[in-house]
């Protein structure tokens, strides 16, 4: 297989991100691992919705789609079963990921595609200038929560492993040899692969720093990655930040079911339509 070079992922258009934004790490970490893949750049397809993290998919060399707010999820699957040798990628915020799209995140866990799924996390709306999103934490004053956010957060690395995900992992801007591995493995992951992975606003986030997170970060090791309870009871024990795999286990593709039900139709179907024809005397 041909040897490829980091160059040949990059896009004609340069980041337009703020310096030192997270999203950086996981766009040099998608270039390494397209390169370690050694995947052909018309082999890949990202698909991504709105905000500063779904711009990454013009910073790449490979067929991309910037869609509209919370719809990346349908569209990628559509995508992938269309042709399922392509690898896809979808990429999101946590405003685009768990507030507008939160409901196609969790019926795509369900279906199980073999789709890549990473959500930028900042904990805001960075692209419309700091108001609140789904992960920001309870009391946090923000443009649009003047009297702080009265909700509870989502957890979403517990929905992704209650609503199906077969690969479950966080990992963090500020660690991206983690991000890379993270990432390699999720790409051989025979499945839906989510990725929750923090990466701070360095303009609108004040609170969520690259300090402050990295000191409350730990790796997690040694553990039973099929272990549903398990992977439940870390993802909830949010006093720390736990960085690592989560919960992988295999269980058949959406596109597997479907190549079997048009296996099925091509060997009875001839047969099948006979009988109809049959039936209603046509
Ligand atoms: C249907 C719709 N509603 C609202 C918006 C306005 N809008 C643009 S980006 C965004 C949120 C982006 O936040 P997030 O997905 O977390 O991405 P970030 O900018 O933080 O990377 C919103 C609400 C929109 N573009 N379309
Ligand atoms: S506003 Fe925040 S999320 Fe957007 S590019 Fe700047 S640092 Fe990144």
């Amino acid at each position: 297989m041909t040897k490829r070079s980091i160059l040949e992922y990059r896009g004609e258009v340069s980041p337009v991100w703020c310096s030192f934004c997270g999203d950086y790490a996981v766009l040099n970490s998608l270039y390494q691992v397209f390169q370690r893949k050694k995947l052909a750049p018309e082999e890949i397809v990202l698909v991504s919705g709105i905000g500063c993290s779904s711009r990454l998919p013009h910073f790449v060399n490979a067929y991309g789609f910037h869609g509209v707010h919370g719809r990346t999820l349908p569209t990628a699957m559509g995508i992938k079963l269309a042709n399922p040798q392509l690898t896809v990628i979808a990429v999101a915020g946590d405003g685009d990921g768990f507030g507008i799209g939160l409901g196609h995140f969790i019926h795509t866990a369900r279906k199980n595609p073999d789709l890549k799924y990473l959500v930028m996390d900042n904990s805001l709306y960075a692209q419309t200038k700091g108001q609140v999103s789904p992960t920001t934490c309870p009391h946090r004053v923000t443009p649009s929560t003047p009297y702080g956010v009265m909700e509870e957060p989502i957890n979403p690395i517990a929905l992704a492993i209650l609503s199906g995900a077969t690969f479950v992992a966080r990992a963090y801007s500020g660690k991206p040899e983690l991000l890379t591995e993270l990432l390699l493995q999720a790409i051989d992951h025979p499945g839906f692969a989510f990725i929750q992975i923090i990466s701070p606003c360095v303009t609108f986030n004040p609170t969520d720093t690259y300090r402050s997170l990295t000191q409350k970060s730990y790796l997690v090791s040694d553990y039973p990655l099929e272990d549903r309870v398990k992977a439940l009871e870390l993802a909830q024990a949010e006093d720390r930040m736990a960085l690592g795999l989560f919960y992988r286990v295999r269980r058949p593709t959406i596109e597997e079911a479907v190549r079997e039900i048009v296996e099925a139709a091509q060997r009875e179907g001839p047969a099948e339509l006979a009988g109809l024809v049959e039936e209603f005397n046509v």
